[in-house]
């Protein structure tokens, strides 16, 4: 796996150019967005996106020259005020709506966790603009089988059947599974 960084943008005149599917990953902070990206495709990318300064930004990645990856920014810091929290809003609504290249969302989430509103309204918003979202439940080596049988039961009900994937990226469980989703559903049918 070949992973480039691209830029760092907020901007739409800034964005690189629209050449490449675009594979966007979302998530609250903490919910193993870093350590998902890491273990997908090397610790180059967090080593970028964690760095201070480019937290709160878009980080583009070519991935193979065949796709870009988007890191965007981890919502739910309960430190953040109002006003961040809208521009934050502002500039996620923007890049998805604009982004004619966007093939698809990763939407990154504890497995231990409820779904929020927030998470919720993120599908309704990526439906409304005809955009497929995949939940990855992390963490999933967290929970004992019976208790992963039955939270990712709760999860396909809440999210949609074909939706949801168990992921543990400590213990690399589901990883190859979801490049490979990605790659066949949403690269190569672009
Ligand atoms: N056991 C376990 N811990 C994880 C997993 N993914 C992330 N973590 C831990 O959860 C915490 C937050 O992860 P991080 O990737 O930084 O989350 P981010 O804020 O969404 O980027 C860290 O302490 C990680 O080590 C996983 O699959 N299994
Ligand atoms: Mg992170």
């Amino acid at each position: 796996m070949s992973i480039k960084f691209i830029k760092s943008a907020v901007f739409p005149e800034d964005w690189p150019e629209a050449s490449h599917p675009e594979v966007v990953f979302a998530g609250r902070s903490n919910a193993g967005k870093s350590s998902l990206i890491n273990s997908l495709y090397g610790a180059q990318i967090a080593k970028v996106s964690g760095k201070p300064g480019k937290t709160r930004l878009l980080n583009f990645f070519s991935v193979n020259e065949k796709y870009n990856l988007v890191d965007t920014p981890g919502y739910g810091y309960a430190a953040v005020s109002g006003d961040e929290v809208r521009a934050w809003q502002q500039m996620l609504e923007t890049y998805f709506s604009l982004r004619g290249t966007i093939v698809g969302m990763v939407l990154v989430a504890d497995i231990r966790r409820k779904w929020s509103d927030d998470e919720a309204a993120l599908c309704e918003f990526m439906a409304s603009l005809g955009r497929p979202v995949i939940a990855a439940f992390t963490k999933s080596d967290k929970l004992k089988s019976n208790e992963l049988k039955k939270a990712m039961q709760l999860k396909k009900q809440i999210v949609g059947p074909e939706k949801v994937m168990a992921i543990s990226s400590t213990k690399k469980r589901g990883t190859i599974e979801l490049e490979e989703y990605i790659f066949k559903n949403w690269v190569q049918k672009s």
